[in-house]
């Protein structure tokens, strides 16, 4: 029997306890967002279009010493302290993203947030993210659903969510990211152009793109049913981390970016997040339009 990430033992991580923690961890980091006078002139990490902030440093530092304070067993993997020589493990591992949406951040565009995730056995199993511009909080507990501002339950239209029917009316986010030469830029750029071109050249039309900075809250998007759909390769996994168990726990799916990946990972860099239909209608069939457009393959 495949291991059950969230079986209980004596030692099993208490999830609710969890999930409230990293929700009061969550405002404090806001209160810091809130109050920064980001520098228009930030550090870069690879190019100018990978940025930093003092303020990205401060929040994971807050959130790094909380956390080891009252769980000092767990493994901690956050974006601005991730050592490659320290990949995510199978132990019970909070992954933390202290601002995604930087660039947003730093243009004073108000759609950021941090990203608090936390995994058993590489599972997301809690996950919160919040956006202290718009004070919108999503979060879930693995098996318990998932919630906007704790009380509402996602997908915001519930049962009555409309079907998904194809990529002809479909929403879909999808992101440049950072790297902007060589074949994952190439892929994605043709496999955009191929997405979004008329049906009589062979294109698959779909409805329009949106692309507004912020892996997490892409996919809390897709999770509230805003969004059909959100594609992108060259994230981390502290990137999709709480957003995956949020999207999970409102009957959306998750699968690779790259065709047939059914069974993706967190940390394996490209993903398609799709949203909840009427008991799943639809979905697969969606997946694998998408995967169809493809051109190419996205590679990390
Ligand atoms: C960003 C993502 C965004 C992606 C960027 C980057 P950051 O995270 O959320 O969707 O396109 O490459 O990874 O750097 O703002 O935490």
């Amino acid at each position: 029997m495949a291991d059950n990430p969230t079986s209980q033992s004596e030692s099993s991580p208490n999830l609710n306890e969890i999930h409230d923690f990293l929700i009061e961890i969550a405002f404090k980091a806001g209160d810091i967002i809130t109050n920064a006078l980001p520098n228009t002139d930030p550090g870069s990490k690879k190019n100018s279009a990978d940025l930093v902030t003092e303020y990205d440093r401060a929040v994971e530092d807050m959130v790094s010493a909380a956390l080891k304070e009252k769980y000092p067993t767990y493994q901690f993997h956050g974006e601005e302290s991730y050592d490659p020589n320290r990949p995510l493990t199978d132990e019970p591992t909070f992954v933390i993203d202290p601002i995604d949406g930087t660039i947003n951040f730093v243009h004073g565009f108000p759609h950021a947030c941090i990203s608090l995730g936390f995994t058993v056995k590489r599972t997301p199993v809690v996950g919160v993210v919040f956006n202290p511009s718009s004070r919108t909080l999503y979060s879930a507990i693995h098996g318990q659903g998932a919630f906007l501002n704790r009380t509402q339950r996602l997908p915001l239209k519930g049962t009555d969510i409309e079907p998904l029917s194809g990529l002809q009316n479909a929403l879909i986010s999808i992101e440049w990211g950072s790297d902007r030469k060589g074949k994952n830029w190439e892929t994605k750029i043709r496999t955009f152009e191929k997405l979004g071109q008329d049906k009589e050249d062979g294109g698959a039309m779909v409805r329009a793109f949106r692309s507004m900075g912020s892996a997490a809250l892409n996919i809390c998007a897709v999770a509230e049913g805003t969004l059909d759909l959100y594609w992108e390769g060259g994230c981390w996994a502290w990137d999709v981390c709480a957003g995956w168990v949020i999207l999970k726990e409102a009957g959306g799916i998750i699968v690779d970016g790259n065709p047939d990946g059914w069974e993706p990972t967190v940390d394996g860099r490209s993903y398609l997040a799709v949203r909840a239909s009427p008991e799943g209608a639809g979905q697969k069939e969606l997946v694998r339009e998408f995967w169809s457009n493809i051109q190419g393959r996205l590679e990390y």
